[in-house]
């Protein structure tokens, strides 16, 4: 499977088990390690949400959530099980920008200031397979911009891990209309 790449989406401790921690998260990252044994080598890049304190999806500044992800702090880093397969210029981080609220990992940078969506063109990827948390809102946004930009798009339904069960439900109902393949 040369032409494909695995994306892990934020599967970093303040989604897990720390400040937003989702709902099977253990699950979802048991069920990735597995997918990864059986289906490694093929390239795998990974998705930080990485906030600075002051970030305006933080409640204090009027925003949805409670802080998570912040720079420097442990619920920021990628699982541990995980992190072994996490090369640094196939991470990238999103959210950084503190005025701007950023779901999808398309945009994320890695520490070279290239885009997700510049590497995969780089690398020749066609297929990208998309595991992560949360389904209704990083997975689905970067999911939605993968199949604008083009890819073909997979979601692998056991390895997703959510705030809210039916935004879980709809959110998967929504990709699968549109063209995303769940297995
Ligand atoms: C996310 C809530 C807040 C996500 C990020 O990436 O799914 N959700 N920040
Ligand atoms: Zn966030």
């Amino acid at each position: 499977m040369k032409d494909s790449a695995l994306i892990v989406v934020d599967m970093i401790y303040d989604f897990i088990d720390g400040s937003l921690a989702c709902q099977e998260a253990d699950k979802a990252v048991a069920n990735t390690v597995e997918y990864i044994g059986r289906n490694h080598p093929y390239p795998i890049l990974f998705i930080r949400d990485h906030h600075p304190a002051n970030h305006c999806s933080f409640a204090a500044q009027g925003g949805p959530w409670p802080p998570h992800c912040v720079q420097g702090t442990r619920g920021a880093e990628i699982h541990k099980d995980l992190l072994p397969f996490a090369e640094e210029e196939l991470c990238f981080c999103k959210g950084e920008d503190p005025s701007r609220e950023q779901y999808s990992g398309f945009e994320g940078k890695n520490e070279a200031g290239q885009s997700l969506g510049e590497v995969l063109g780089l690398m020749e990827i066609d297929n990208v397979v998309i595991c992560g948390i949360a389904t209704e809102f990083c997975v689905l946004n970067t999911a939605e911009d993968l199949l604008k930009a083009g890819f073909k798009v997979t979601v692998l339904k056991d390895c997703i891990a959510y705030v809210e069960a039916q935004g879980h439900k709809e959110a998967l109902e929504a990709m699968k209309a549109e063209g995303i393949r769940l297995i």
